[in-house]
């Protein structure tokens, strides 16, 4: 399973365990960074306060390189960018928009620099700006969505570039791994499997929730407001689509949105809350420790590579 991406962060398999925003703490990513992946703290809307404590966390925990992920929403983007060059991070993806006004600084740090693109277009752009990958992101994923999926988006981005690139969005089991890999992909991030993760500390409806999911339980909402997120389909996101269809501001949405996905992640009501999750919930059945989630995909993902192509 090596690749071009283990060498680069000296990392053991080339799975990146997908930024979620008030999920990916510190046990979760130092578990995952352990079992030989990269395990990724997402900066979400969190103070920089918060993120240094996660970062301070993570390095009690672990040796291994992880990252941090910078959603460019944010109203603190700005200080966490900062703050990943003082705390010597060893990469920082980015999400939500174009990273371009902090790339000098990184690359002045000596920071790996992977941005999520949903087209492209930017993919172009990022690698002309001096990215050291980047993750084609379809949208599958759960949380905030770009147009294209996966199986479109991968190849033509892999053909437009020659950094490497990280597959995201619908990747659950080693088959979908193998797939994105026949795509052209270098790595592959994955964030819903590691919802259900033993260290993962999202309250237990939420991860029930995910358990219990089928194929077509998530839904997309939110295009009105530019920023269309994909969560499992419950009271929160019928009423969202009720307020978008009768023409509810932009304004009025976002303050409709402000903090469900915490009333989710952290009280467990995934009735008013956003239970935030990609397409493949449906696939996952069972609560595993990291280092399990890790092996199964790569022996998965070996065999069947094996088996299909005779390698
Ligand atoms: O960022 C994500 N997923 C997220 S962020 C998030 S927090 C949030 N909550 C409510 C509303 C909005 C965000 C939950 N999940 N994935 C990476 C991703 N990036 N998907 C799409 C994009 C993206 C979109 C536009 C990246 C760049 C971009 O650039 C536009 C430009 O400026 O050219």
């Amino acid at each position: 399973m090596g690749s071009r991406i283990c060498e680069m962060l000296n990392i053991k398999y080339p799975i990146f365990q997908g930024a979620m925003a008030w999920i990916s703490e510190y046990n979760l990513v130092a578990a995952v960074s352990n079992a030989g992946g990269l395990g990724i703290i997402a900066g979400g809307n969190a103070p920089v306060e918060v993120v240094r404590e996660q970062i301070r966390k993570t390095k009690e925990l672990t040796d291994k390189p992880f990252g941090v992920n910078i959603m460019l929403l944010s109203p603190h983007a700005d200080d966490i960018a900062k703050l990943v060059c003082e705390e010597k991070v060893a990469l920082v993806t980015t999400g939500a928009g174009n990273p371009g006004k902090y790339l000098e600084m990184w690359k002045e740090n000596n920071i790996k620099v992977v941005p999520v693109v949903p087209s492209v277009a930017l993919a172009k752009r990022m690698e002309r700006s001096g990215v050291d990958a980047i993750i084609a992101e379809g949208c599958e994923s759960g949380g905030h969505v770009g147009e294209l999926t996966t199986m479109a988006l991968l190849p033509q981005v892999v053909d437009a570039v020659s950094i490497p690139v990280i597959a995201a969005g619908g990747i659950g089991d080693g088959r979908g791994i193998a797939a994105a890999k026949m795509l052209g992909a270098d790595a592959f991030q994955i964030g819903t499997r590691f919802l259900v993760a033993k260290e993962c500390i999202i309250h237990k409806n939420y991860k029930h929730k995910i358990l219990r999911a089928k194929d077509i339980d998530t839904r997309v909402t939110g295009r009105s407001t530019g920023h269309p997120v994909r969560a499992l389909k419950n009271k929160f996101t019928k009423k969202f689509a009720q307020l978008e269809k009768e023409g509810a501001s932009p304004e009025e949405l976002d303050n409709f949105g402000a903090g469900t996905l915490q009333r989710a992640v952290f009280e467990g009501d995934v009735s008013n809350g956003s239970v935030m999750s990609g397409q493949i919930a449906g696939l996952i059945s069972k609560e595993q420790t990291c280092e399990e989630i890790i092996g199964e995909l790569v022996t998965e993902a070996n065999n069947i590579m094996k088996k299909t192509l005779n390698i």
